[in-house]
């Protein structure tokens, strides 16, 4: 059968209609793509019919030409005219299903609050913080160096004895104090220093109503040049005030292996005397260890335990009620 030029019109403007509904009638996007591959794409229909367009004689191509391009660019037209359609729609649609129903009843969240081992942190932070310090922080896994060598503890101090240190397989230990976050910064920064130290440590007692394997402690060092005992009472003095109020405070001799002078600090407390701190002058090896020279620079330090000042300032009988997460216990604060 030859191909008729009225034939081939014919053909095309069919196509033309046939496209036109087909694409109003597409629902959505990817159906519309099928359309357009489909019409015109190169495979598509109206390719396959302007390949015939060749067994045209010479007047009628110009004229079926026109045609073709009329219907090429009403499907194309219609292509667009829906798929801006099929867009607005889709985003109508999503607009719709992410309203926000503001009278639909909230979901519950139970009020927390700060557990009162980290509220007396937050406070002696605060103080600290006030007075000029930074807040240092280390590892909890320590080496025998920083942990007790540094710090002027000989090989034969009790503290070293396997009754009060973890020791760890490969022959580091958990700190017992945080003094080895101190040595630490001192090895790193030059004077003058005025930091703090809280964290978690780890002694190998008895655990009672008193005592605890894990617990918290805080330490200050100041290190610079002509820093006295002076220093030292004026700053403890000035911090257990904004802790407690304005109680009577002594300072009492003692002994630490790292400081030298040293001393307990005992707070006159509902008519008792309470001990609530150690303190003392940073002991000359001390500084050597870290690279310091002593006959330039001086220092002092001090340490309290945290769960200590919770049971003092909160009334508290067991040092294992901060432990055990008891809701009843913790509302409370
Ligand atoms: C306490 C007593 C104390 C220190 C900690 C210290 C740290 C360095 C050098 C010298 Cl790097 N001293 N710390 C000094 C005296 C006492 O803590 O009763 N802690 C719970």
């Amino acid at each position: 059968m030859t191909n008729q030029p009225s034939s081939l019109e014919a053909q095309l403007l069919t196509l033309r209609q046939e496209g036109e509904s087909a694409i109003a009638a597409s629902d959505n996007l990817e159906r519309l793509e099928e359309l357009r591959v489909s019409y015109l794409g190169k495979k598509g229909q109206l390719g396959l019919l302007l390949r015939t367009m060749g067994k045209l004689s010479a007047e009628e191509r110009p004229k079926v030409g026109a045609v073709a391009n009329t219907v090429k660019e009403a499907i194309q037209t219609a292509l667009e005219k829906q798929r801006e359609s099929l867009e607005a729609a889709k985003i109508q649609a999503q607009l719709e299903a992410e309203t926000i129903d503001v009278t639909m009843p909230g979901i519950y969240r139970p009020q927390g609050r700060i557990h009162p081992l980290n509220g007396i942190i937050d406070r002696a932070l605060d103080i600290f913080v006030g007075l000029g310090y930074t807040v240092a922080s280390g590892p909890e896994m320590e080496t025998d160096y920083y942990n007790f060598e540094a710090l002027n503890t000989p090989l034969d101090h009790p503290a070293r004895d396997m009754q009060d240190t973890f020791y760890l397989p490969d022959g580091n230990l958990l700190r017992t104090h945080t003094s080895s976050v101190q040595i630490r910064f001192m090895e790193a920064e030059e004077p003058p220093i005025r930091i703090i130290a809280p964290g978690r440590v780890y002694r190998r007692d008895n655990v009672d109503s008193t005592h605890a394997a894990v617990f918290h402690q805080l330490e200050l060092l100041a290190v610079d040049e002509g820093l006295t005992f002076t220093d030292l009472k004026g700053t403890i003095k000035e911090f257990l005030q904004q802790m407690f109020g304005e109680l009577p405070i002594r300072f009492r001799a003692s002994y630490f292996p790292f400081t030298e002078p040293s001393a307990e600090v005992d707070l006159q407390w509902n008519g008792r005397w309470l001990e609530v701190m150690g303190c003392g002058m940073v002991d000359p090896n001390v500084l050597k260890a870290v690279g310091y020279d002593p006959e330039v620079y001086t220092g002092f330090a001090a340490g309290f335990g945290v769960e200590r000042f919770a049971m003092v300032l909160h009334q508290l009988d067991d040092i294992r009620r901060v432990y055990t997460s008891d809701l009843r216990f913790l509302r409370q604060f």
